[in-house]
């Protein structure tokens, strides 16, 4: 189960562009069919129409439920992130309404179909079109506020990180602004947005470095700051169930420079938070911005495993590079 697995699923089209695609496919198709006798034609080319239509909503129906289902296949990380915004038991319901049109819509063509071998002239094979296409293209117009939430849970959900849960994961957290993007930009092939304001990143970023002939994925977060778990918005929930399902490590990073967003304190407190949160990961220390230094935070902290860096001024950016490969070593079979 390694990937993204909505990365090569095709969204489906909007209700409206459903009905377009399938009337102007089956306009096209019918061209194809050749004479032979009126009502013989005539019914080939109802058929044809009839069928053309109802694939064309058959799949982009079926893209639908398969978006949908992916989410009961997919990783417990993937599952944590698409609840931020879509709960599970919606989706289950929508995964149910679109079972039941896929059932009505075959109904409904096997029906037409059969009512077509029993017209007797074309126009007769006409009207039985004409009912059948309405009734067909109806079903996707019916389901419109499902078809678009499902168009925007795939939007989400394709975008998000691909991550081989087989190969060592690094995981950069910690307080707004104190440098994390910079880092997985420094280290990896990752390209974050850096500011010089806090909440700049808003999503889960992946970048890769390789060490050996291993693929280590070094995971940028949004900033964190200090609060319950149940007060934590959209944005900061992504960084607590990436820290949750995915390191190998943790780089915790702090600022203790003038521009620091947030004292020491706070900055030390959604530490320990993370560190009682998450007590079997194992957790490294990392002071950035050394170029800048202010405050003195190893005074506070009681953990010797600390590193100072500053990722501007690249001062000891090598070392915490060992670092994390002699972090993973111990906790990886890497
Ligand atoms: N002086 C100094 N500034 C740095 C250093 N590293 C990063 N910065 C600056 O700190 C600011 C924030 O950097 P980001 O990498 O965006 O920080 P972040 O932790 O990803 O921020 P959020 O995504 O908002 O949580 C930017 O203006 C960086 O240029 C450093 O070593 N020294
Ligand atoms: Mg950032």
């Amino acid at each position: 189960m390694n990937g993204n697995p909505w990365e090569r699923l095709k969204p489906p089209a909007k209700p409206i562009d459903i009905k377009e695609e399938a009337l102007h496919k089956a306009s096209k198709k019918v061209r194809q069919i050749s004479f032979r006798g009126k009502i013989v034609t005539a019914r080939r080319r109802e058929k044809k129409r009839i069928e053309t239509v109802y694939k064309v909503i058959k799949k982009h129906l079926l893209r639908c439920r398969k978006i949908l289902r992916t989410y009961y296949d997919s990783h417990e990380f993937y599952k944590d992130l698409i609840s931020i915004y879509y709960p599970p038991d919606n989706i289950k319901i929508m995964i149910k309404r679109i079972e039941g049109s896929i059932r009505t819509l075959e109904n409904l063509y096997n029906y037409f179909i059969r009512q077509l071998k029993t017209a007797k002239t074309p126009e007769e094979a006409r009207k039985i079109r004409k009912e059948g296409l309405g009734r067909l293209v109806s079903i996707p117009l019916r389901q419109k506020k499902i078809i678009r939430e499902t168009i925007e849970i795939w939007r989400y959900a394709h975008r998000l990180p691909s991550i081989n849960f087989e190969e060592p994961i690094v995981v950069i957290a910690g307080p707004p602004n104190v440098g994390k993007s910079s880092l997985v930009n420094k280290l990896s092939t990752a390209e974050v947005r850096v500011a010089s304001y806090p909440f700049t990143t808003k999503d889960i970023h992946l970048g890769h470095f390789n060490y050996k002939y291993y693929r280590i994925q070094l995971i940028d977060t949004p900033g964190i700051l200090d609060k319950p778990l149940e007060e934590r918005n959209e944005i900061e929930l992504k960084a607590i169930y990436v820290l949750k399902h995915l390191p190998d490590l943790i780089i915790y990073m702090v600022d203790p420079s003038p521009s620091r967003y947030y004292e020491p304190d706070i900055q030390l407190k959604i530490y320990n938070d993370i560190k009682t949160l998450f007590q079997d990961k194992k957790i490294l220390f990392v002071i950035n911005k050394i170029d800048k230094e202010e405050i003195d935070f190893t005074k506070y902290i009681r953990d010797k495993d600390y590193i100072k860096i500053s990722i501007l001024e690249e001062i000891g950016v090598d070392h915490l590079k060992k670092k994390i490969i002699s972090g993973l070593l111990k906790e990886t079979t890497l």
